[in-house]
């Protein structure tokens, strides 16, 4: 069997899959990008993107210039396909949410053929591999699989999941290690020799695609209890009074400590996701894991109560003034520090919340974006804070925050910005 691929589809053009999309279509291997969203697809097609990623758009145009790259709506045949759809969960137990895996499973089983490689790079809970196998296998009869015909299939299938970080992806993607997780050893093999395709770093074989699976999960809920422990602290002190930046500072000096940051919750659909998919497989052995990830999900509501808690501060020494007359200048919206990307942000849930039921004028510095989204109509958009506002709330550590004057008034700091001291 050949190793060089020279036409490949990826199911799912969204954060992961056009990035991956591009990738392979710069090393000119012929890449069709299939989306169930015909703007995307239409976006695409014209050489410009949906989403917003650094590099991300140029690497499109061009592959789409050079005929590398095309979108449709609709699977067409290709030597590999790789899955990157979205895996929710849902409900109030986060039961993982497998229907889109299953659906693209089921859009690509017409136009499968012997020979073909079938990579699924979504996060999984364990086992999902192998269900798109089955789903794979009951669709076509008329061809073999590896979980039936071992090393002898039709079809080869792996899973490869994605790692790379948002905002780093078209660098991480080629230096990353890839962890693959083949149903048989061959079809780790084809797998590994795609992705070397593009790949600077290892490509790294694991005992089956259910190990694969877990490392994924084990690495995101690794960060997830880290950044919980980093949170549970930031309340601690915050109780006795003492300064957690410090603190943080100081215990990471031991050469095997290292405390991660305190924020305003976990936000993106990854770190607040992929910790449930392990708790929901092993509920009664997944306390630590359960633990952290209410912790970070209940520190948004924290953070609301610090600001209504300075409002009233701020009241009590202004006998002559009203809510209405209090000004809330809030910093940051996205869901981590120098991006633009506002999806499952703690920092605009909180602004959201505090401009439903605040009485006074809101401000919102953010400098990444360049209206405000929908829930903070109360709002204003401001490039910088005006010298009227009382309460100054830090949500996320932009770059441009890090370097401006400390505002007067009271702070909540929810980053560490504003800290005094800041070099110890
Ligand atoms: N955060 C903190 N304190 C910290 C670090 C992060 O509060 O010390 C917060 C961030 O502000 C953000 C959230 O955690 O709200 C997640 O941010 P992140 O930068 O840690 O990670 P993501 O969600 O952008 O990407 C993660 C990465 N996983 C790991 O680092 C283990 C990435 O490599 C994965 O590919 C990605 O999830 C994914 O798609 O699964």
């Amino acid at each position: 069997m050949k190793t060089q691929f020279e036409k490949i589809s990826v199911i799912g053009l969204g954060y992961i899959g056009l990035p991956t999309a591009a990738m392979f279509a710069s090393r000119k291997v012929k890449v069709i990008g299939v989306d169930v969203n015909q703007s995307a697809v239409d976006t695409i097609n014209r050489g410009e993107i949906h989403i917003v990623e650094p590099d991300l758009d140029m690497v499109v145009h061009a592959a789409v210039r050079e005929g590398y790259l095309r979108a449709t709506t609709i699977p067409e045949s290709a030597e590999a396909f790789l899955i990157a759809v979205p895996t929710p969960f849902k409900g109030d137990d986060h039961e993982p949410d497998l229907s889109y895996i299953e659906a693209a499973a089921k859009s690509i089983a017409p136009v499968l053929a012997k020979g073909n490689l079938v990579i699924l790079e979504s996060t999984s809970p364990v086992g999902t591999t192998e269900a798109m196998a089955d789903w794979l296998a009951e669709a076509r009869p008329d061809l073999t699989f590896p979980q039936t015909a071992g090393e002898a299939s039709d079809i080869r299938i792996a899973h490869c999941p994605e790692r790379v970080l948002p905002g780093k992806v078209m660098h991480e993607l080629i230096t990353n290690d890839r962890v693959i997780g083949g149903i048989t050893p061959s079809c780790s093999e084809r797998a590994a020799a795609l992705y070397n395709t593009f790949l600077a770093a290892e490509c790294v074989i694991a005992k089956g695609p259910r190990i694969a699976e877990m490392a994924k999960l084990a690495e995101n809920s690794f960060r997830d209890v880290n950044i919980a422990f980093a949170n549970e602290m930031s309340l601690i002190c915050d109780k006795l009074d003492i300064d957690v930046w410090q603190v943080i500072l100081l215990a990471n000096r031991h050469p095997r400590v290292n405390i991660l940051q305190p924020g305003p919750g976990v936000g993106g659909h990854c770190i607040a996701v992929d910790p449930w998919f392990i708790v929901s497989s092993a509920p009664e052995q997944a306390p630590l894991t359960r633990t952290a990830r209410e912790v970070n999900d209940s520190k948004p509501a924290w953070v609301i109560e610090k600001v209504h808690a300075a409002i009233d501060a701020h009241l009590m020494g202004h006998p002559g003034k009203t809510v209405a007359d209090v000004t809330l200048a809030l910093y940051g919206l996205a869901f981590k520090p120098d991006i633009d990307d506002l999806r499952e942000s703690p920092a605009l849930a909180i602004a959201r919340k505090l401009a439903a039921a605040h009485h006074g004028p809101v401000e919102i510095v953010e400098p990444n974006i360049e209206a405000l989204p929908s829930g903070l109509e109360n709002a204003s958009l401001v490039s910088s804070a005006t010298d009227s506002a009382d309460i100054h709330v830090m949500l996320v550590d932009h770059a441009e925050f890090r370097s401006s004057a400390i505002p007067d008034g009271i702070l909540v700091d929810t980053r560490g910005v504003w800290r005094h001291g800041r070099s110890t």
